[in-house]
C-alpha cells in the first residue's frame, strides 16, 4: 500500500493539532508529524486454534480491529486464540531524510512482534498499552523504495502475561489506531514504557498555590552533542499565555536525557472539578540552537486536589464529593473491542449525563481517547491493569506485571482527571492449589507479596495519586492475608442481593468492613444485577434478570452509598452490556449488568441514576424494549380488553403528576426517585405525561407514546385479541427479536385459557433463584424464553370461540450434558456440578382421540439445549374448547413456549 498523505492527524496521543500535509509537498513541518497508518493492512491467521478452522485467506482491514467479532457470539464454545499476522508497505520519501520514524502502535492484544523488511525489532507483551518502536534504521531509505511491515499478533493464552482469566472477553487484534510519527532527530521520546517522554506534575493547595513539575525525556538520535532550548508555556483555555519557563541543554549524542522544568508561583489559578472541568494546557517545545523548532507537545493541565478520608470519604478541592458512577468494558455490540474514538467517547457523555462523576476504568487502561474525555468533562477516573482473578507465581509474570503498571502510569500520568491506580481485582477469587491447604497458604503470600512490589513501583512513579486493590466479597481472605493492608484505598466488589443474601445486606457489610478496617479509606468498586432489557417482571425476584429486579437492587445500594459517609463513592458494574464469551445466563456471551445495553441504549436503571443524580430538576418514564406494553386483563376486564399495567416513573421531584390522553390521574410523590403507578390502559395507543413539581411549581415533563398490548383472559368475550403468545414455566414477560411480548402462563380457569397440572423447570444442584436453565439453547437468540418450561404438564387448554386458530408448540430439553462451566462469579455456586443427565422423555401430543404428534422427543430429534418446533392448524368446533393434551409415553411431557394464532372466527 502506498500511504497517501492526504490528511495528516497531528494527535501526537497528548495534543491534539490539526492540519493538513500532501505527501508530494517538498517541505515537512517543523516538530513532530502523526501519521495515520491505520488503513489497508492485510491481514491473516496463521495457526488453527481450538477447533476453529482456520489458516484463512488474506483479508484487507482497516484499523482498529478485531478477529474475535463474529465467533465470540456463536454456539460454539471457545473463540480463537491463536497467532494472526498484519502487513502493510511503507514508501520511503526523500523529505523524511531527517526524521526518525517511529511506529506507534495504540493496543494490540496480547503479544506482538514487529517485524520490519524480514526482521524482528520490536516485541511487546501486554493488550491494553501502547507502544513505540523506532524502524527508521530498519527501512531501505530510497525514494519510493517498498519497505514492508509486519506485526504478528498473538492473543493465546500465556501464563506469563495478565490477565489469565476473566469475565470479559480477550479480543485479539490491533484494536487501536496505529500511527507513523514522523520526528526530528531530537524529540520527547520514553526510552521503555510507550509514553510521549513527558510528566507533567500540576499542584495546588489550599491557598490556591500552584505549581507545575514538569519531568521529561530527550532522546538525541543524531551522532553529535546538541546544544537545544526546552521551553514551556502555560495557556489557560482562551490561549492566554500565563507563564514561560525555558531552559537550556546540551544533549549527549544517541543518548536520552532527563530534565525537570518547574513552573511556579501560578496564583489563584481556576480549579478543575466535575461541576466545571477548567483545563489549562502546557505547550512544550525543543528548539535547536538556532531557534528551529524540533518538537512540541501539548498536554492538559487541571489543578485540583484532593484526598481520601476512612471516614468522612472523598474530598475534592476541600470539598466532600461523592463518586458515584459506573465501571467501564471497552467492546461494543458488533466491534469487540475495535470500536471507533468517537463512540467510545459517547459513553462518557452518557455517563455525564447521568449525573456520574466518577469512571472505573476496568479491568485494564483503556483508550487515551477515554480519559482525554474524562478531563474535559470532568469525571474522576480510576485506572487499572488487568491483574484478574489470580496469577502465576513467576519471574516472567510479576515483571510483565510491572512492565504494564510502569507502562500505564507513565502513559496515562498526565489526565487530571485520574486519582486512583490499580492493580488487582479479585485477586483470591481463584486461588489455585485448593485441594493443598499449605501450598494454597504460600500461593497467597506470592500474591501479597507482589501486591507489595506493585505498591510500591506506583508509589515512586506517581506519588500524587492514591493506589487500589480491589477485592470480592471474601473479606476475612483478604483481611487476615494482609491484602488490605498494602494499597491506600481499598475497592470493594459487592454482590449481595444478587449471588447471594439480600439488598439488605449490602449495608451491614459495608459497616463490617468499616468497622475491621477504620483507618482505610474504601470504595465500593462494583455491584450490579443483570438487566436483559427484554425480561419484564411484575413481581421481581433476585437472579430473575429483569430490568425491574436490577432498578430495586440499584435503588438499595445508592441509598447506602450516599448515605455512608465512610464511603468514598461506588462505581456501578457496569456501564453497559459487555462481551463475555464463556457466560451464558438470559443472553449467552453477554454480561448484562449494563445500565445501557451493548449498543449503549439506556435501561430503566439508567434512568434511576439520573434521578438520583442530577441536580436538575428530572422526570422520564420508564421504557419498555420494543415501545410495548404489556398489560393484563383480569376477569372483569375480558369486556374491555383493558387491565392494569405498573408504570415506572423515575424523578428527583418533590411530587409528579400523570396524565393519560390528557387526563390526570392524580399526583403522586416519587419514594427512592421512583414511583410505580398503577395505569388502567386499554389495548392500541395511549399518550402520557408525567409533570414534575418542586416546591409546587412545574418544572418538567416527560412524555411518550405507549402502545399496549392487552393479554386476553376470556378469549370469547375479549373480541380483538389476536394472537396468544405464553412463555411456559416462567414468571416473567419476554419480548422476542421481532418485538413481541410472550407472557407468563397460568393454570387454567374456567372461562379462560392455561396448563392443567405441571411445574415451573428449576436447575437441580443449585441453591440460586432460579428460572429456568442459565445454559445457552442453541440455533436461537430467543434464549431466556426456551430456558424456561412447564414440567409433567397433562393439558393446555383455551376456552375459545369456533374458528379456524393456529397453534406454535415450542420444547426444549433443559436436561443433559453440557460443556458449561460453573459462573466463576456466582459464588454460592463454586463446587457444584454442571451437567446433568439427559432425562428421558417421550410424549404423544392429542386433541381429543386425535393425534397431533405422536412419540415427541425434542433429545433425540434435535438434542438437548436446542428448540423443536411444531406448528398446526385447527379448527375449533362443538364445546368451544381447545384442550391439548400431552401424554406421557417415558419420563414426564414438557412445554416451554405455546402461541395461538386466531385466523378466522366463525359467525355463530
Ligand atoms: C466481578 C468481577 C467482574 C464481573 C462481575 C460480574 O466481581 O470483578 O469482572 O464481570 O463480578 O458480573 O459477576
Amino acid at each position: 500500500m502506498n500511504i497517501i498523505f492526504k490528511q495528516v492527524i497531528s494527535l501526537c496521543y497528548i495534543g491534539c493539532l490539526f492540519f493538513s500535509w500532501n505527501l508530494h509537498a517538498q517541505t515537512i513541518l517543523d516538530g513532530r508529524v502523526s501519521v495515520d497508518f491505520s488503513s489497508n493492512w492485510k491481514f491473516r491467521k496463521d495457526e488453527a486454534s481450538i477447533d476453529h478452522v482456520v489458516k484463512q485467506k488474506v483479508q484487507t482491514v482497516d484499523l482498529p480491529h478485531s478477529w474475535n467479532v463474529d465467533d465470540v457470539m456463536d454456539d460454539t464454545p471457545g473463540y480463537f486464540r491463536g497467532a494472526t499476522q498484519y502487513q502493510n508497505t511503507i514508501y520511503w520519501k526523500t523529505s523524511w531524510k531527517n526524521k526518525r520514524i517511529v511506529l506507534h502502535v495504540g493496543a494490540a492484544n496480547q503479544e506482538a512482534a514487529i517485524i520490519v523488511n524480514g526482521k524482528e525489532i520490536k516485541a511487546h507483551r501486554g493488550g491494553y498499552t501502547a507502544f513505540n518502536i523506532d524502524i527508521t534504521n530498519n527501512l531501505v531509505r530510497k525514494e519510493n523504495v517498498k519497505n514492508t511491515v509486519v506485526i504478528q499478533v498473538t492473543n493465546r493464552y500465556n501464563q506469563d502475561i495478565a490477565p489469565l482469566s476473566g469475565d470479559f472477553t480477550f479480543f485479539g487484534g490491533i484494536y487501536r489506531k496505529v500511527f507513523l510519527l514522523l520526528l526530528d532527530q531530537i524529540h520527547f521520546a520514553d526510552p521503555m514504557y510507550g509514553s510521549s517522554g513527558l510528566r507533567v506534575n500540576a499542584k495546588v493547595d489550599a491557598q490556591a498555590n500552584a505549581t507545575i513539575n514538569l519531568d521529561g525525556d530527550i532522546q538525541n538520535t543524531s551522532a553529535s552533542r546538541q546544544a537545544v532550548v526546552i521551553e514551556t508555556t502555560l495557556v489557560d483555555s482562551d490561549g492566554v499565555t500565563i507563564k514561560t519557563v525555558r531552559k537550556k541543554e546540551s544533549l549527549k549524542p544517541h543518548a536520552y536525557s532527563n530534565f525537570r522544568l518547574d513552573l511556579t508561583d501560578i496564583v489563584q489559578p481556576r480549579l478543575w472539578s466535575p461541576d466545571l472541568p477548567y483545563l489549562y494546557h502546557l505547550i512544550t517545545r525543543i528548539y535547536d540552537s538556532k531557534g528551529s523548532l524540533l518538537d512540541r507537545l501539548d498536554n492538559p493541565v487541571g489543578f485540583r486536589w484532593f484526598s481520601f478520608d476512612a471516614e468522612k470519604g472523598f474530598f475534592l478541592n476541600g470539598k466532600a464529593l461523592k463518586l458515584i458512577g459506573a465501571s467501564r468494558h471497552q467492546d461494543f455490540q458488533g466491534m469487540g473491542n475495535a470500536v471507533p474514538e468517537e463512540l467510545q467517547i459517547q459513553d462518557l457523555v452518557k455517563l455525564k449525563a447521568m449525573g456520574g462523576n466518577f469512571l472505573r476504568v476496568a479491568h485494564y487502561p483503556q483508550d487515551p481517547a477515554i480519559l482525554k474525555a474524562c478531563d474535559s468533562l470532568g469525571i474522576l477516573a480510576s485506572v487499572e491493569i488487568p491483574l484478574v482473578n489470580e496469577i502465576t507465581e513467576s519471574p516472567a509474570f510479576a515483571n510483565h506485571s510491572f512492565q504494564m503498571q510502569k507502562e500505564m502510569i507513565r502513559q496515562y500520568f498526565n489526565h487530571p482527571s485520574i486519582v486512583i491506580w490499580g492493580y488487582m481485582n479479585e485477586i483470591f477469587l481463584r486461588p489455585h492449589f485448593p485441594k493443598d491447604k499449605d501450598r494454597q497458604e504460600k500461593y497467597f503470600k506470592s500474591v501479597v507479596s507482589l501486591a507489595q512490589k506493585l505498591e510500591a513501583l506506583t508509589r515512586s512513579e506517581d506519588s500524587s495519586r492514591y493506589t487500589m486493590i480491589a477485592n470480592h466479597g471474601n473479606f476475612d481472605l483478604y483481611h487476615r492475608t494482609g491484602l488490605t493492608k498494602i494499597p491506600m484505598l481499598v475497592g470493594w466488589n459487592l454482590y449481595p442481593g444478587w449471588y447471594g443474601g439480600k439488598i439488605a445486606d449490602f449495608g451491614k457489610q459495608l459497616e463490617h468492613i468499616h468497622q475491621q478496617l477504620p483507618d482505610k479509606p474504601l470504595l465500593v468498586t462494583e455491584y450490579g444485577a443483570d438487566a436483559d432489557y427484554r425480561i419484564q417482571a411484575s413481581k421481581p425476584i433476585r437472579f430473575d434478570k429483569s430490568v425491574e429486579y436490577a432498578v430495586m437492587y440499584h435503588q438499595g445500594y445508592l441509598n447506602e452509598i450516599l448515605q455512608k459517609p465512610f464511603v468514598s463513592g461506588g462505581a456501578a458494574w457496569n456501564l453497559s452490556d459487555f462481551n463475555s464469551e464463556t457466560r451464558e445466563e438470559s443472553m449467552p456471551h453477554i454480561n448484562t449488568k449494563g445500565l445501557l445495553t451493548w449498543d449503549r441504549k439506556a435501561k430503566n436503571t439508567y434512568f434511576l441514576y439520573q434521578a438520583y443524580l442530577k441536580t436538575e430538576p428530572f422526570v422520564k418514564i420508564g421504557i419498555t424494549h420494543g415501545g410495548k406494553w404489556g398489560v393484563r386483563t383480569d376477569p372483569g376486564r375480558a369486556l374491555t380488553g383493558s387491565g392494569w399495567l405498573q408504570l415506572p416513573i423515575f424523578s428527583n421531584a418533590d411530587s409528579v403528576e400523570l396524565l393519560l390522553d390528557g387526563v390526570s390521574l392524580g399526583v403522586n410523590k416519587p419514594v427512592d426517585k421512583m414511583m410505580v403507578w398503577a395505569v388502567n390502559l386499554s389495548r392500541g395507543s395511549h399518550r402520557v405525561k408525567a409533570v414534575a413539581f418542586y416546591e409546587g411549581k412545574l418544572s418538567c415533563v416527560d412524555e411518550s407514546v405507549m402502545d399496549c398490548e392487552v393479554l386476553p383472559y376470556d378469549l370469547k368475550k375479549d373480541k380483538d385479541w389476536k394472537e396468544l403468545r405464553i412463555n411456559a414455566g416462567d414468571n416473567r414477560e419476554y419480548i422476542d427479536s421481532m418485538g413481541n411480548r410472550w407472557f407468563p402462563d397460568q393454570p387454567y380457569e374456567t372461562g379462560s385459557w392455561g396448563y392443567i397440572k405441571g411445574e415451573k423447570y428449576r436447575m437441580k444442584n443449585t441453591g440460586r433463584e432460579n428460572l429456568g436453565t442459565d445454559v445457552n439453547i442453541r440455533g436461537t437468540g430467543e434464549d431466556p424464553l426456551f430456558q424456561t418450561q412447564l414440567q409433567g404438564l397433562e393439558s393446555y387448554r383455551f376456552d375459545l370461540p369456533n374458528g379456524d386458530y393456529e397453534i406454535e408448540l415450542f420444547f426444549a430439553e433443559l436436561d443433559g450434558p453440557n460443556h458449561k462451566e460453573n459462573l466463576l462469579y456466582d459464588l454460592e455456586q463454586q463446587g457444584k456440578k454442571k451437567g446433568q443427565q439427559s432425562i428421558d422423555r417421550i410424549f404423544d401430543i392429542r386433541i381429543g382421540e386425535q393425534i397431533l404428534a405422536a412419540d415427541v422427543n425434542a433429545l433425540s430429534e434435535v438434542g438437548a439445549f436446542k428448540v423443536l418446533h411444531r406448528k398446526f392448524p385447527l379448527q375449533v368446533q362443538g364445546d368451544s374448547n381447545l384442550t391439548i393434551s400431552f401424554i406421557a409415553k417415558k419420563g414426564e411431557p414438557m412445554l416451554n413456549a405455546i402461541r395461538l394464532k386466531k385466523l378466522q372466527i366463525n359467525k355463530p
